[in-house]
C-alpha cells in the first residue's frame, strides 16, 4: 500500500467549510502525529451562484463538483463535506470514507434583533420567515400557516447581515450545527423538535469523500468513522435515494439508535405544506455491530451503502440492516398518497428551475441590448 507523509485536503473557501475541514484534520493529526496536511481551497459553482434559491438552480452537485474533479485528478486526497450537501449517488470511483460524530441534526430559529427572546409562536400574523429550504418552509407552514416564507441565500455570514440589516425577515431558520461551528450559539432563540420540523437527511454530520482506489486514505479515515452516526446516515440516505430526492423536494427524516434498535421516521410534503405523509420503520441491529472478519475488498473498492463504506467499527451486516430500514420507510411512503405528493413537488420545482433560467436569460439579453455598441458610429 502506498503511504504518504503529506495528505492533501480539498475544501470550499467558505468560513464554515474551512472550519469543518480543520476539525477533521485536527482529529486525524491527534491520531497520526507524523502526518502533515495541506489544505487546498477552491470556489464551487454553488459559491458563485448566490442569488438564486438552491432548489431553483436545478443541479445536484453544486457544492461538490469542482472538489470531486480535484479528487479524480489526484490533486487532493480527501474532501470534507456537510453530508447533507452530498448527493446520494456519488461519481464513479469516489466514496464516503468516513462520517464524523454527528452534531445536532436539528433546525434552529434565529430572530431579528427586535424579536430577541421570542419564539416562533410569539410572532404576529404575516411575519416573514427567511429560508430557502423547501423542507423547512413546507413543515413550518403546516404549524404556522399565518407566516410568509421567503428565500434567503448566501453563506451564513451574508444571511446574518441580511437578517439584521434588511428589516425584512422576522426570523430565519438555520441548522443548529452550522451555528455552533461558526461560534454563534447565542443567536439561537429556539431549536425545532421533530414534531415541528424534522431535519434534512444527514443534517449535522460531516463526511469525508475520497477515492475508492486509495487504501491509505480509506484506512486513515476509518479511524474517525463514528458507528452510530454511520448507521443513522446510511438509513437516512438509503431512504432519500429510493425517493430520488435531493434538496429540490421537501423530504425530511428523524432517526435513532437505542437499545440495540435502529428506527427511522421519514416525511414527504407538498411545497405549500398543505399535504404531507409520515411513515416509520424499526429493526434490530446485530448484537455486535463491529466487523469481526477483515472484509474482502473487491478490485472495484470496498462495498458501499448510499456511498458510505463500513469499517472494523461498523460491520457490513449492520449497514445492511440500516439500508433495509431506510428502503422500508421509502417503500411505505411510495405506497401512499406520498408518491403523488412527491411527484407533484418535483414537477413544481422543475418548473421553477425553468422559470428561473428564463428570467436569467431575459435579464442577460436586456443587459446585452443596453450595452453601448462597441463599433457603433455616433
Ligand atoms: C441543504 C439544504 C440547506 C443546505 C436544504 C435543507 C439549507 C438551505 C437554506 C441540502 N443544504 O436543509 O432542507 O436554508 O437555504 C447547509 C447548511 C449546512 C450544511 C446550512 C443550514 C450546515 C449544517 C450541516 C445548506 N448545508 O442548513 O443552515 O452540516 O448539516
Amino acid at each position: 500500500m502506498e503511504t504518504k507523509s503529506v495528505v492533501k485536503v480539498g475544501s470550499r473557501k467558505s468560513q464554515l467549510a474551512l472550519i469543518q475541514t480543520n476539525t477533521i484534520i485536527n482529529q486525524l493529526k491527534k491520531l497520526n502525529p507524523n502526518l502533515s496536511f495541506e489544505v487546498i481551497s477552491m470556489q464551487t459553482t454553488g459559491d458563485k451562484v448566490l442569488d438564486a434559491a438552491l432548489s431553483k438552480i436545478g443541479e445536484k452537485n453544486l457544492f461538490t463538483r469542482e472538489l470531486e474533479l480535484a479528487l479524480e485528478k489526484k490533486e487532493v486526497d480527501f474532501v470534507v463535506h456537510s453530508l447533507k450537501d452530498l448527493p446520494t449517488a456519488l461519481p464513479e470511483g469516489l466514496l464516503i470514507g468516513c462520517i464524523y460524530k454527528r452534531d445536532s441534526p436539528y433546525d434552529a430559529v434565529v430572530m431579528h434583533p427586535s424579536n430577541a427572546g421570542k419564539k416562533l409562536e410569539d410572532l404576529p400574523e404575516g411575519s416573514v420567515i427567511g429560508t430557502s429550504s423547501l423542507r423547512r418552509a413546507a413543515q413550518l407552514a403546516r404549524k404556522f400557516p399565518h407566516f410568509k416564507f421567503e428565500n434567503i441565500r448566501g453563506n451564513l455570514n451574508t444571511r446574518f447581515r441580511k437578517l439584521d440589516e434588511d428589516n425584512k425577515y422576522s426570523a430565519i431558520i438555520l441548522a443548529e450545527a452550522g451555528l455552533h461551528r461558526m461560534g454563534w450559539p447565542d443567536r439561537i432563540s429556539q431549536v425545532l423538535d421533530k414534531d415541528t420540523c424534522m431535519y434534512a437527511v444527514s443534517q449535522g454530520a460531516m463526511a469525508v469523500e475520497c477515492r475508492n482506489s486509495d487504501p491509505f486514505t480509506l484506512s486513515l479515515l476509518s479511524q474517525i468513522h463514528h458507528p452510530e452516526t454511520v448507521i443513522q446516515c446510511v438509513a437516512e440516505r438509503a431512504f432519500l435515494k429510493k425517493l430520488e430526492g435531493g434538496c429540490s423536494v421537501p423530504v425530511s427524516a428523524f432517526s435513532e439508535v437505542k437499545d440495540g434498535k435502529l428506527s427511522l421516521t421519514g416525511g414527504v410534503f407538498s411545497i405549500d405544506g398543505k399535504q404531507g405523509r409520515i411513515e416509520y420503520a424499526c429493526d434490530s441491529l446485530p448484537e455486535s455491530i463491529e466487523e469481526k472478519e477483515k472484509p474482502t475488498v473487491s478490485p472495484n473498492g470496498p462495498r458501499e451503502f448510499a456511498g458510505i463504506v463500513g469499517s472494523e467499527k461498523v460491520s457490513i451486516a449492520t449497514l445492511e440492516v440500516a439500508q433495509r430500514v431506510g428502503l422500508q420507510v421509502a417503500e411505505l411512503l411510495l405506497n401512499t398518497e406520498a408518491k403523488e405528493i412527491l411527484a407533484n413537488a418535483k414537477a413544481e420545482t422543475a418548473a421553477a428551475v425553468i422559470a428561473e433560467k428564463q428570467k436569467k436569460d431575459a435579464e442577460k439579453m436586456k443587459k446585452e441590448a443596453e450595452k453601448p455598441q462597441a463599433n457603433g458610429i455616433s
